[in-house]
């Protein structure tokens, strides 16, 4: 019997993993992907730029908007997030899930502004039974207007990702935010291997992975070559890597923290690493950019950023106007895509 055939009769056949092809290395070591981000600039651009080319249009640019379907009140304790209920000072006023036409509300005015991709989060430890079902509809509701769809939940269970893999989610976003030494120091109320266990259930049931992190949280130049280490040391590499930047929000322990502020050339670095590394993969430009000015952005899209978030809002925070960022692309002859 054929392995296609014992797949076919087995349930949730599509737990059969896919090997990456053989031109994309998943064995990337720590040492090897810091010596990339310490290669002289114009050396490090062109390789990004000759492996951008090789799987993309250089001058096509994904976007996605972001709605906080459920804003703050979160139990978790990540150092760097203004939703937390555990950070003294407050941060975001807690709200309930949205009602789903609320959110088809703005996932139409998000697509008639020239949206692909509509991403939702919700500040949960994981998903309840009854939020789950509420999503799902949220889910099918955002598809049916011809938009890709995101969420992020938190953690998963197998049986949760194949809940939204059935209701037809095409990608879910968990970041495992930085390097494993470093995540102690940011998040105590679960693990790096809470988040690599959430990401392998969502993979499993064969929805895509978006998975990233953040730089400027305090971390050096090792934990930046560890967290772009792993993430391309996966069996399979997540279909989107948002690199962030730190955004600093007044009440949250990481705005209190008398961290520098990243160089804007060292943030290009790791966008130019993780292209490398990560050839298929969009890599997005993600938070941060309303503190980067269109010349940084710039170098971040030469260096292989393919993907932005695109609205006046990320979560909580301010992205840039819609405006602003369709004058850049139009100043640089770049056109927005699909997928
Ligand atoms: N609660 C869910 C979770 O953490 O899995 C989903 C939402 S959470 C806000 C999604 C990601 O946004 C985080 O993992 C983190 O990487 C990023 N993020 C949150 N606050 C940020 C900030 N102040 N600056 C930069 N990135 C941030
Ligand atoms: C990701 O990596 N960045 C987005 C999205 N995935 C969910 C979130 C950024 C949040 C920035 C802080 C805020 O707006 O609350
Ligand atoms: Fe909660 Fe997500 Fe914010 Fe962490 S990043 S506190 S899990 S909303």
């Amino acid at each position: 019997m054929s392995d296609g055939i014992i797949a076919a009769t087995m349930p949730h056949a599509t737990t059969t993993p896919v090997p990456p092809p053989p031109s994309i290395r998943t064995d990337w070591t720590r040492d090897e992907v810091a010596a990339l981000i310490a290669l002289p600039f114009p050396e490090l651009l062109f390789r990004a730029q000759a492996v951008h080319r090789e799987h993309f249009d250089p001058t096509e640019m994904q976007i996605s908007t972001l709605l906080s379907i459920k804003t703050g009140g979160c139990p978790e304790d990540c150092a760097y997030c203004p939703q937390s209920a555990l950070h003294e000072d407050g941060g975001v006023k807690a709200s309930r899930l949205m009602a789903v036409e609320t959110v088809m509300k703005e996932a139409r005015a998000a697509r008639d502004a020239g949206a692909a991709r509509f991403c939702m989060g919700a500040a949960w430890r994981s998903p309840k039974e009854h939020d789950l079902e509420t999503v799902c509809a949220m889910v099918e509701g955002v598809k049916s207007l011809g938009m890709e769809t995101c969420v992020t939940l938190g953690m998963l269970d197998n049986a949760q990702a194949h809940r939204l893999r059935d209701a037809g989610l095409d990608y879910y976003n968990h970041n495992i935010d930085t390097s494993p030494e470093y995540y102690g120091e940011i998040i105590s109320t679960r693990t790096y291997q809470d988040r690599l266990d959430t990401l392998s259930n969502v993979r499993d049931a064969g929805i895509n992975v978006c998975c990233g992190g953040i730089v400027g949280m305090g971390e050096d130049e090792n934990d930046r070559a560890g967290l772009i280490a792993t993430l391309a040391s996966m069996p399979r590499h997540p279909e989107s890597v948002p690199i962030n930047m730190l955004v600093r929000v007044e009440g949250t322990p990481l705005a209190a923290k008398d961290t520098d502020t990243v160089d804007p050339i060292e943030f290009v670095r790791i966008i130019a690493a993780a292209r490398i590394t990560m050839p298929t993969s969009r890599v997005r430009l993600a938070a941060g950019r309303e503190d980067m000015n269109d010349e940084a952005q710039t170098l971040c899209f030469l260096a292989g950023a393919n993907s932005i978030f695109y609205g006046e809002k990320l979560l909580t925070t301010p992205n840039p106007a819609a405006s602003r960022d369709m004058r850049l692309l139009q100043r640089l002859g770049m056109h927005t895509s699909g997928a």
